[in-house]
């Protein structure tokens, strides 16, 4: 007889998963029943957030979705906060979890790992969640699971199965992959009204957002063909590559940034919703402008939130820029100076840089420059934010923005480490934020992912110290007991380094990167800018 979870194993394979991310407990054993004899690999989190952020890094390093299985009540609250990141960010993920047996679903009688009514709980962080109470319709369901990943707006997709479902007899299951739906095109009417207005303008802007991830080829000819500059997100960084003179980099929260988009009268925004910490992270009031702004966006609901476009268009970003690529290349519109317009946004933004930072990323970047970048909620991620941009997509991204958690990119460069094997890759975390998943990195060492784990120390949550100072508050909470990561990273079998100097760093990392085992590396932030904590 096979099982349901068995078959669930099986049906998995089909559609390509080659790792799941999970902690077994006694009710999921049965989900591990198939998994040994089958092709996918199990890592083990030292807690459920941490499967859920090495799923998202995973899934951000390779455009893959992140897999997990975890328990009912206590593994589901637990990467609750994980799902919610994947959820604002849009990250594809899938997380299968075990519920009480489905005759006493809901009733809260005290039943080990008992979360009555688990699913509304999860709906929250959820593009879907579904408990499965016939094993027969488990094929549908993945297959709608995957069907959101391939065709809609990304996000976590929660599958619940009853403990007495999961070894339920499934003999007669197809576990062959459904037909993938395609992304939604763009209406041809849509196309031919961007080209009308796109031919009205003298100074079109492009603004891209994690929606255009995929998209980076088009996104770089249509800018190409309009002369026009692009601006981009965190989550767009190396859609267009840096090094390209249409390339602003930087941040919409950058007064020179905000200003081009009052200056320009023609504004496509591709795959971003415009929202506070990537166009109002100082909080100067939302963006606002007079161009015209067309909206492209795979998920309808976001062409409402935030801005109020002049022309909405449903589309997956790389069918809408390709349709309107094709349309250009039939009816041409001559090219604007959008170079020199990038320039002066450049040289706006360099206002923004401070040497000392900047010295880090570059010593960084010399040292590693294929790195891929895990960051979390530290000063030196928010100085990345705005000047820190990539050559490709892929190869920067953190907690900080969006749901904004913290803890995140250990776990995260774990994921995105086995998900990319052969790249460097950097966790960039700050000494409060590494305490909240620091077991992860015996995770990394059992899995064999040679992560740098690169730890900005300043012994306390310095950002939320500047608030207080800000604020004008006495603080209260900030100061923090930190322990010795060197000796912490050894004890875990990693390398481990403290670098106090910026030729330390970059031999360091040069190191660490031949070194098949991960490695860990202190920074002292008062041995590289002064600041938080004063001398
Ligand atoms: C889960 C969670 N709790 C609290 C916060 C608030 N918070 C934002 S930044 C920060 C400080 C983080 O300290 P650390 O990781 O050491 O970075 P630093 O600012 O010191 O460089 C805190 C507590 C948060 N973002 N997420
Ligand atoms: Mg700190």
């Amino acid at each position: 007889m096979a099982t349901c979870g068995e078959k669930l194993i099986e049906i998995l394979e089909s559609y390509g998963v080659e790792l799941v991310f999970g902690i077994p407990g006694v009710h999921t054993v049965e989900l591990y029943r198939g998994l040994k004899r089958s092709g996918i690999r199990h890592i083990t989190p030292r807690h459920e957030q941490g499967a859920g952020f090495m799923a998202d890094g995973y899934a951000r390093a390779t455009g893959a979705v992140g897999v997990c299985f975890i328990i009912t009540g206590p593994g589901m609250t637990n990467i609750t906060t994980a799902m919610a990141q994947a959820r604002q960010d849009s990250i594809p993920m899938l997380v299968i979890s075990t519920v009480n047996r489905s005759g006493q679903l809901g009733l809260g009688e005290g039943r080990l790992h008992e979360l009555p009514n688990q699913r509304n709980l999860i709906a929250e962080v959820s593009v879907f969640s579904h408990t499965l109470l016939d094993a027969n319709e488990l094929p549908k369901v993945i297959a709608r699971a995957f069907g959101v990943f391939a065709s809609q707006r990304p996000g976590p997709v929660h599958i619940e199965i009853p403990i007495d479902v999961i070894d339920s007899e499934a003999n007669s299951i197809d576990t062959t992959a459904w037909p993938l739906p395609s992304a939604p095109a763009p209406p041809p009417e849509a196309i031919d009204r961007t080209v009308e207005l796109l031919r009205e303008a003298q100074r079109p802007l492009i603004a891209i957002g994690g929606g255009a991830i995929r998209a980076g080829d088009e996104v770089v000819r249509l800018a190409e063909t309009l002369g026009a500059p692009v601006v981009n997100t965190v989550n767009a960084k190396g859609v267009i590559p840096a090094s390209h003179p249409l390339a602003v980099g930087g941040s919409g929260s950058c007064t020179a940034v905000r200003e081009a988009f009052c200056a320009a009268d023609v504004v496509l925004a591709v795959g971003t919703e415009f929202a506070e910490t990537d166009y109002d992270f100082y909080y100067k009031g939302d963006l606002s402008f007079d161009g015209r702004l067309i909206r492209i966006d795979i998920d309808a609901a976001q062409l409402s939130r935030n801005l109020k476009p002049h022309l909405a268009i449903c589309s997956d970003a790389r069918h809408a820029l390709s349709a309107l690529n094709a349309a250009l290349q039939r009816d041409p519109i001559p090219a604007k100076d959008g170079g020199s317009w990038a320039q002066t946004i450049r040289d706006g933004l360099q206002q923004r840089q401070d040497a000392r930072y900047q010295a880090f990323f570059d010593t960084i970047r010399n040292a590693l420059p294929e790195a891929i970048i895990a960051g979390d909620s530290t000063q030196p991620t928010y100085y990345a934010w705005l000047n820190y941009e990539t050559e490709a997509p892929r190869r920067y991204f953190h907690s900080a923005s969006g749901y904004g958690t913290l803890g995140y990119a250990i776990p995260a460069a774990v994921g995105a480490k086995l998900g990319q094997p052969t790249r460097p890759v950097i966790a960039l975390i700050g000494d409060g934020a590494a305490q909240f998943t620091l077991g992860e990195i015996a995770s990394a060492v059992e899995a064999k992912a040679s992560v740098i784990f690169l730890i900005w120390n300043n012994q306390g949550y310095g950002e939320i110290q500047r608030f207080f100072e800000g604020d004008g508050v006495e603080s209260i909470g900030v100061d923090l007991h930190t322990p010795d990561f060197v000796a912490l990273g050894k004890s875990f079998g990693c390398s481990a380094y403290r670098a106090t100097r910026l030729d330390e760093l970059e031999s360091a990392l040069k190191k660490a990167v031949k070194d098949p085992l991960p490695t860990l590396i202190e920074v002292r932030q008062a041995d590289f800018v002064d600041g938080y904590p004063p001398a």
